[in-house]
């Protein structure tokens, strides 16, 4: 009898002890935790993808998101303007080369001159749909241009089939040019047989340059290995 309870007793100061231990980590934990809030301040990278509606930007996101996460992001439309709103997916890691690289991607509303709703209604939309699409996509320019503010690197994304000499394209360049922001640029939609890569480097002569398949994946290592070099 005398033994069990001694056993018990034993068991008790063992279960106290364990208790005292993790407390003692934890506090610990939380110390850290304190310092860290107050000395390491971690800066999040965010890495902007932009450039004109349809050409590719949301498709682009999606690929790099479920090669890394597993999980898309934005929905993809032949309709322009599909993405109105600045959509971010945070803390993604990317795995290059032995080394890893926290993230938040940001897919872009697609950049435009001029917004027109009846150009909408080509596309089978009712008027008012159209016109609402049309003012939810002027909104949508004018984030997309402000978050260039909070952005650390960005893809310039350009559908390779069509002319890179736009007033947009320009516009675009000039504005991350202004903020000394990091650019990669990506000639996209490589899977297309009218697709003229060389016209997009001649137009952009001056920047990191990836030719790519959002759709079909070709060339994403490459661009993960510029974008590595970016922001690391
Ligand atoms: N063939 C081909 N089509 C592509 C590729 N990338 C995108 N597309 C198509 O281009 C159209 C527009 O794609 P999105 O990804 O929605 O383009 P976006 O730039 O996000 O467009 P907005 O959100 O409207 O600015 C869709 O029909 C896509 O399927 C590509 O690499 N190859
Ligand atoms: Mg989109």
């Amino acid at each position: 009898m005398g033994m069990r309870r001694n056993g018990q007793l034993t068991a008790y100061l063992y279960f106290l002890h364990e208790n005292r231990n993790q407390q003692v980590v934890r506090m610990i934990g939380k110390i850290l935790g304190w310092f860290r809030k107050i000395f390491g301040k971690r800066k999040d990278l965010n890495l902007g993808i932009y450039g004109s509606p349809n050409v590719g930007k949301t498709t682009l996101a999606n690929r790099i998101c479920v090669d890394l996460t597993g999980e898309s992001m934005g929905t993809v439309s032949p309709i322009p303007h599909e993405t109105r709103k600045v959509q971010k997916k945070e803390n993604m890691t990317l795995k290059f080369r032995g080394f890893r690289l926290m993230m938040n991607l940001l897919d872009m509303p697609g950049i435009a001159v001029k917004v027109d709703y009846r150009d909408f209604l080509e596309h089978g939309l009712s008027r008012e749909d159209a016109q609402k699409r049309a003012r939810e996509a002027t909104r949508g320019v004018v984030d997309a241009v402000k978050s260039m503010d909070k952005v650390d690197a960005a893809l310039f994304i350009i559908d390779a089939t069509e002319d890179p000499y736009t007033q947009v394209n320009i516009t675009i360049i000039g504005n991350i040019e202004a903020r000394n922001i990091p650019v990669i640029v990506v000639a996209n939609k490589i899977d297309l047989p009218n697709a003229n890569t060389k016209r997009v480097r001649d137009a952009f002569p001056n920047y990191d340059f990836v030719e790519l398949s959002a759709m079909t994946g070709e060339n994403l290592e490459q661009l993960y290995s510029h974008i590595a070099d970016k922001l690391s």
